[in-house]
């Protein structure tokens, strides 16, 4: 069998007609190793004395896990020292993480969610890393958080992981989106799917449905016609899934189409949504557009909203391309 290792995909990508530049190889290359440290300790589990409570909180007041703190750390410590950056941002740390006067600077931009599903830590259910890539704005030597704030098209690169039976990578280039998986024995993530397609309809929802009291009328609208199934308007039946990880929906979005859903609600209108634009909603938006699906806000594309803030919330919805655009259009209707 020729397996194409993470590396020969991102050589070939370096040589191929519409080139990435070495930096941004680097980048990926020494984002994934740190994706495979953070696999192995999520995998250790209890034995390895990750599982629990850090004792502390983020920027955001929520409770950060032993593993969160420790993803975040991996994910710092691997991307300091190379040159390929001028600064990192990430849910848990409060201001963007400069890079040390020490090291050489790199001209692109890190964010991520380092340990995303943070409840299903301690449950052994799936979890995940999500980063986004963006340039460092011409000229500017010690970004500060404005640097960061900048609309999902301009990614230059985002991607996923998921901890889950095996882990994977799910990584764009900005032309197509491709699966890796990681070969444990060899240690390196080896192409497993090339060019990853979204089908445009589906008969699958993912949504907390705990919180339908807080929907807008067009949400509530949408899921009715859902869960009324083959008698209701829709004249068919459709299936639920909520893992809570969005890694994992996204992914299961990614490989048999659906759509996932965290609207807005009454519950986080103040906070302007429950997900993150820029760790998490632009990555997965960009990612999901690459596949052919959509990702919106319910008002606008995800990708076109400018970020006023570091940690600002959206509304999410995204997967396959009919589903989010009748949600849009119901939004439209009022
Ligand atoms: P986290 O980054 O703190 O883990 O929070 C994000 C997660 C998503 O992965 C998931 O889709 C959502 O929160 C689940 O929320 P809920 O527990 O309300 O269902
Ligand atoms: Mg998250």
């Amino acid at each position: 069998m020729n397996r194409v290792s993470l590396s020969r995909f991102l050589i070939e990508a370096q040589r191929s007609p519409s080139p990435i530049n070495a930096d941004l190889r680097l980048l990926i290359e020494v984002v994934a190793r740190a994706c495979k440290a953070i696999s192995l300790a999520v995998n250790k589990g209890a034995l390895g004395n990750v599982l629990g409570e850090a004792g502390s909180e983020n920027v955001q007041g929520e409770a950060q896990k032993k593993l969160d703190v420790l993803s975040n750390e991996i994910l710092l410590d691997a991307n300091e020292w190379g040159g390929h950056l001028a600064a990192l941002a990430s849910e848990e740390m409060d201001d963007p993480h400069l890079i040390p006067n020490r090291y050489p600077k790199g001209n692109y931009l890190l964010v991520f969610d380092p340990l995303d599903g943070s409840s299903n830590i301690d449950v052994n259910v799936s979890i995940g890393t999500i980063f986004s890539v963006l340039r460092c704005p011409e000229g500017v030597t010690d970004p500060s958080a404005d640097d960061f704030l900048q609309p999902g098209t301009r990614q230059v690169a985002a991607g996923y992981t998921v901890y889950g039976p095996s882990t994977i990578l799910v990584l764009t280039l900005g032309n197509g989106v491709h699966q890796f998986t990681l070969d444990r024995e060899i240690g390196s993530f080896v192409l497993t799917q090339s060019d990853l397609r979204i089908p445009e309809d589906t008969s699958e929802f993912a949504i907390n449905m705990s919180n339908q009291r807080h929907w807008e009328a067009p949400v509530q609208r949408y899921i009715a016609e859902l869960l009324a199934g083959r008698e209701g308007p829709r004249g068919r039946d459709f299936n639920m899934r909520w893992v809570a990880s969005m890694v994992a929906d996204v992914h299961r979005i990614l490989t048999r189409g659906g759509i996932f859903m965290y609207p807005l609600d009454a519950k986080c209108r103040d906070k302007g949504g429950k997900l993150r634009l820029l760790y998490e909603a632009n990555p997965m938006g960009f990612i999901v557009e690459q596949a052919g699906g959509a990702a919106s806000t319910g008002r606008e594309r995800i990708m076109e909203v400018q970020p006023h803030t570091l940690h600002q919330r959206i509304p999410v919805i995204l997967g396959s391309k009919n589903e989010v655009e009748r949600v849009a259009a119901y939004h439209a209707e009022g």
